[in-house]
């Protein structure tokens, strides 16, 4: 029914350990970024931005963006419980933790990571992911407060798309000053995601054995 291109650890995981909770059949199309095959003419049909994941569907339509594809496999697999229903009230705290995980936190996470992408100059660039950093312990403690107050997950009692998103995000602060695991709520959060058996499978799958 699908296809899901992915590299290890990438922006792929979410979607891929949605697949595996959903338990419908899907094919994974690894890309090794190593050798730049995300910038592959054939990948580039496909995702003209050279990155994953990519997700093919319906025989050949096709759909980039983590965000959109969590949402869309949480739409059309409502059974799996990936979202509160559409218009509900729920929905809204939902799509709010769906778009600041997007644009802000993975934002400032490209930012740490691809700064070569925003700033030229070495020294620049240093400033930048010091400043990334800074600013990615100032929403993880933001995202602690707030499962202290309302969790366990971010949408309170209910687990959904925005938690595997966030787990995944969190991983990427692994070799930071300060990691979102040293959050205690944040770090719980961690902990229950890494036992639901979609997220634990697609961590064997990646060959991910120690996440955090
Ligand atoms: N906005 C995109 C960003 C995806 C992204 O940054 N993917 C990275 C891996 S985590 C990638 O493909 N990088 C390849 C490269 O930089 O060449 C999304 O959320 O899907």
């Amino acid at each position: 029914m699908y296809k899901l291109y992915w590299s290890p650890g990438s922006a792929a995981m979410a979607p891929h350990a949605m697949l595996e909770d959903i338990g419908v059949p899907y094919d994974l199309i690894k890309l090794d970024a190593a050798k730049g095959e995300q910038r592959s003419a054939d990948y580039l049909k496909l995702n003209p931005h050279a990155r994953v994941p990519t997700l093919v569907y319906d025989g050949d339509r096709v759909l980039y963006e983590a965000t959109a594809i969590c949402l869309f496999l949480a739409e059309r697999h409502p059974e799996a419980g990936f979202a509160p229903k559409v218009g509900s009230w729920d929905r809204a705290p939902f799509l709010q933790w769906m778009a600041y995980l997007t644009n802000t936190v993975q934002e400032a996470l490209m930012h740490r990571w691809q700064s070569e992408h925003f700033i030229d100059g070495a020294d620049r660039q240093a400033e930048l992911k010091q400043k990334a950093e800074q600013r990615l312990a100032g929403m993880f403690r933001f995202i602690d407060e707030r499962l202290a107050k309302s969790g366990p997950y971010l949408c309170g009692a209910s687990s959904y798309a925005c938690d595997y998103y966030a787990v995944m995000l969190a991983r990427w602060t692994c070799a930071m000053a300060t990691p979102a695991h040293t959050n205690p709520h944040v770090n719980r959060l961690i902990r229950a995601i890494l036992e639901r058996p979609g997220y634990a499978s697609m961590l064997k799958a990646e060959g991910i054995e120690q996440p955090f």
